[in-house]
């Protein structure tokens, strides 16, 4: 059978990396089916065109998956396979939740054949394995002979054929720079962020978010040794192809055991199998000089960190007190003082802010060393505590926020502020930390770091900025390089002043978004 695994765009910015369950699905489909993967970020298309496809190529089952955030897309992508007369199986964080709806029976229409409760590595071989008997059942939940949760152990994992898979689709170099791009040499033909797990769940429930409850507060790793193969299968295929990879390790918080992220990191290392990296860690965990050593020493650049606020108030409100933001200064110093670079993620529209927080917020950040402020409203998910809260205290104002989705809207009214006012604030620290004076700023500021590390955050910010203001399309890239020109020559000038080499980063420019036209 012919197996579509599809995972819609969300329309508004291009992911800057593939989805990992579509792999994962695919190394985990039982021999004797042939799999296809269609990211509709790398590869766009409307109803017309699955339905077109599915019936062309004439594919027996197709699977789609999707975040809350792309459901309304999913769905219709999922009627459009079903009214050309293929089966559709649905799954994810949002599908887990909200199962009835996928399936039309709370008084909607019906999106999916089957929907895959929660993790899915052992039912998939079970739903492919039905629908060649024609025997799908509308729910698959992950439980045991007697009807308990079980959840995949990770151990074994499996083995995600890299070098093999064709992954055209996910090369973020832009088109019309790859021929150039190649004879330069330098191992830059292609340019991929690949996703690779070390471990699943986290214990710390934060009100607003779905993981505690959708991995489960219990924690499961891969061995070292499978994830350090992984990173050399990667390294390799880089460079047979004279590219460049970087990986995204997608652990919700990849430090959650020091001790045991320690040791992978010096499994890392002693295997050479170090590659650029970006992994999520929370800032409590970063309090250890020699975790930080060993991150930038096992090839991580960039750190993702979910502040959410400076305001401990707010933290405490949302079960994330553990975070000290007295302490956010020190954590970031301790990662710039070995070139790691923080992606630091705020939320506004939380109970306790009010009107320019946006601007408490923005003082602090001006007072660490530069990294990736990115700033989002807070948003209740489906089956969060967050969700139900605030439906119990008939504060949702757009319950089923996602069957219209619009990007950077609440839907909540908060407590000490109107919508309105909090969408401001979100405005507020995208302009002020976006701008090409702010990036100017930036830049100049890591005047005594490699030139290489300043191309670095360049690149890195003006992706970035793609996330709240709209830049797809070639037109958009050049009014974004126009508008910064000033500091993309002044780095062009130090470059080729010190000497051609010194131009080429000697670090891949990591979080790259929309970066393809
Ligand atoms: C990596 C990641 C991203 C990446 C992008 C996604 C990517 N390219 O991989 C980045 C950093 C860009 C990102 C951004 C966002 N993310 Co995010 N992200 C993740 C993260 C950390 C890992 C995803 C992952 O690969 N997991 C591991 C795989 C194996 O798990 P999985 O995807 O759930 O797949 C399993 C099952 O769900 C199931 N399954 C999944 N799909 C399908 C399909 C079929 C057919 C079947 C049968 C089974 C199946 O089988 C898989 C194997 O068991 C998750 C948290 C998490 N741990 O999952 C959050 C998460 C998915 N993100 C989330 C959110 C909210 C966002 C943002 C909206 C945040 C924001 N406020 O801006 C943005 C929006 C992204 C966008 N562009 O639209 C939420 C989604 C919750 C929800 N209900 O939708 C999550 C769960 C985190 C959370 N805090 O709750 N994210
Ligand atoms: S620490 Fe991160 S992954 Fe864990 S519950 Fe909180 S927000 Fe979710």
């Amino acid at each position: 059978m012919k197996i579509l695994l599809y995972n819609p765009d969300n329309g508004v910015t291009r992911n800057f990396m593939p989805h990992l369950w579509m792999f994962l699905l695919q190394a985990l489909t039982p021999p004797g089916h042939e799999v296809v993967l269609i990211d509709g970020n790398a590869q766009p298309m409307d109803e017309e065109s699955i339905a077109r496809y599915v019936r062309e190529q004439n594919v027996g089952l197709v699977g789609i998956g999707a975040m809350t955030r792309m459901i309304a897309k999913a769905y219709r992508m999922a009627d459009a396979v079903r009214a050309a007369g293929v089966k559709v199986v649905m799954g994810g964080p949002h599908v887990t939740e909200m199962a009835e709806e996928a399936l039309g029976r709370d008084g909607g229409s019906r999106h999916a054949d089957a929907v895959a409760l929660g993790e899915a590595d052992e039912t998939w071989p079970r739903i492919v394995e039905d629908a060649v008997r024609g025997t799908l059942k509308d729910v698959y939940a992950p439980v045991d002979d007697f009807g308990q949760e079980r959840k995949p152990s990770l151990q074994p994992y499996p083995e995600i054929p890299w070098d093999k898979i064709k992954l055209d689709q996910f090369n973020l170099l832009p088109g019309i720079l790859q021929p150039l791009l190649k004879r330069i040499g330098g191992g830059w033909g292609t340019f991929r962020i690949i996703p690779v797990e070390s471990g699943r769940g986290c214990p710390y429930g934060c009100e607003f978010c779905t993981v505690t409850g959708f991995f489960g507060d219990s924690i499961r790793f891969r061995t070292n040794e499978s994830v350090v193969n992984e990173l050399l299968l990667l390294k390799a295929r880089a460079r047979e192809e004279g590219g460049q990879i970087a990986v995204f390790f997608i652990d919700d918080n990849f430090a959650i055991n020091v001790k045991r992220t320690k040791s992978l990191l010096r499994d890392i290392i002693a295997a050479d199998a170090q590659v650029h990296w970006v992994a999520q860690i929370s800032a409590n965990l970063l309090r250890d000089e020699e975790l930080v050593d060993l991150i930038a020493a096992a090839g991580g650049k960039w750190i993702f960190i979910g502040m959410e606020s400076i305001d401990p108030a707010n933290l405490a409100d949302v079960k994330k007190g553990f975070n000290k933001p007295g302490e956010y200064g020190a954590v970031l110093d301790r990662l710039a003082q070995r070139n790691v670079f923080a992606i630091t993620s705020f939320i506004f529209g939380m109970d306790n802010d009010t009107p320019g927080v946006a601007e408490r917020t923005l003082k602090e950040i001006r007072s660490w060393p530069p990294g990736l402020p990115i700033f989002g409203l807070m948003t209740p998910l489906p089956a969060t505590p967050l969700y139900k809260k605030l439906e119990a205290a008939g504060r949702l104002t757009r319950p089923k926020h996602w069957q219209e989705f619009i990007p950077f809207a609440m839907a909540h009214t908060p407590l000490k502020m109107s919508i309105d006012e909090a969408h401001n604030e979100v405005r507020k620290g995208w302009t002020s930390s976006y701008n090409p004076e702010a990036i100017e700023r930036a830049v100049d500021s890591l005047n005594h770091k490699p030139l290489g590390y300043r191309i670095n955050i360049l690149i890195a910010r003006l992706c970035f900025r793609g996330i709240y203001f709209p830049q797809m399309g070639r037109f958009a890239w050049l009014k974004t390089i126009l508008k910064n020109r000033r500091t993309i020559f002044k780095l062009i000038r130090q470059g080729f002043g010190g000497g051609l080499h010194a131009a080429v980063p000697p670090v891949a420019p990591q979080p790259v978004i929309e970066l393809r036209d």
